[in-house]
């Protein structure tokens, strides 16, 4: 199929879908996104463009695979380092508006409803960033036999790029759907997707929503 920086090598039995943190937390007011200072308005606007993704793989019988960044409620899994990190408004573990920030099991751990999973879809608790660090995605991923990772999600340039960066060390062929991934930082998108292109897709491809769901069906 077409993307850039060249024609990804789509094989539809070998490919699975990768929705990373779609959760309240970073979408809706009153989460960490928010609380970090972000204007939240820009992610809630790729929820119908993901919502698309997922119905397209969903239709297709193809693997979707959910993530979501958030800590167990004793916050064993979250470094002091990250925990206190910077001066947001809340940091991880207070209670705010949608419960206990970025804890596991509070409503703003949550996926958002339009993107939720299937019942039978993986959905990864992460700690980190990437989205194989401390989880079991690279045994689900094996067990899925799968070689090629539709990327979409929030944000672009942190856990997007973090876990495509992981996946591609990992031999795995990285494809970001460019309009169902959003970032707080508009030239922070744009940057993310060159960086990732550049040097003959040194992490990975890029191509619209559309084009992936063309090549689906
Ligand atoms: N702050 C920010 O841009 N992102 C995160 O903290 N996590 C994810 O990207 N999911």
């Amino acid at each position: 199929m077409r993307a850039e920086p060249f024609d990804f090598p789509f094989e539809r039995a070998e490919t699975a879908l990768i929705v990373i943190d779609m959760q309240r937390d970073f979408i809706e007011p009153g989460g960490f996104g928010a609380a970090l200072g972000n204007d939240v308005s820009r992610l809630a606007a790729i929820t119908p463009t993901v919502a698309r993704l997922i119905a397209g793989f969903r239709r297709a019988g193809l693997p979707v695979i959910h993530t979501r960044e958030c800590h167990r409620p004793d916050l064993s899994d979250c470094p002091p380092a990250k925990r206190l990190r910077g001066a947001p408004s809340l940091r991880i573990g207070d209670a705010g508006p949608m419960g206990r920030i970025l804890v596991a099991g509070e409503p703003g751990a949550e996926i958002v409803t339009d993107c939720a999973p299937a019942p039978g879809e993986t959905v990864i608790d992460k700690p980190g960033k990437g989205a194989f660090y401390a989880t079991p995605l690279s045994d689900v991923l094996a067990g899925l036999g799968v070689s090629r990772l539709v990327f979409a999600g929030v944000t672009t340039e942190v856990c997007v790029q973090t876990t495509m960066r992981e996946a591609n060390d990992r031999g795995f062929d990285c494809l970001l759907a460019t309009d169902a991934t959003e970032s707080y930082f508009p030239e922070f998108k744009a940057a993310a997707i060159a960086m990732i292109t550049a040097q003959g897709g040194i992490v990975g491809w890029a191509a619209p929503t559309d084009a992936i769901l063309e090549a689906l069906d």
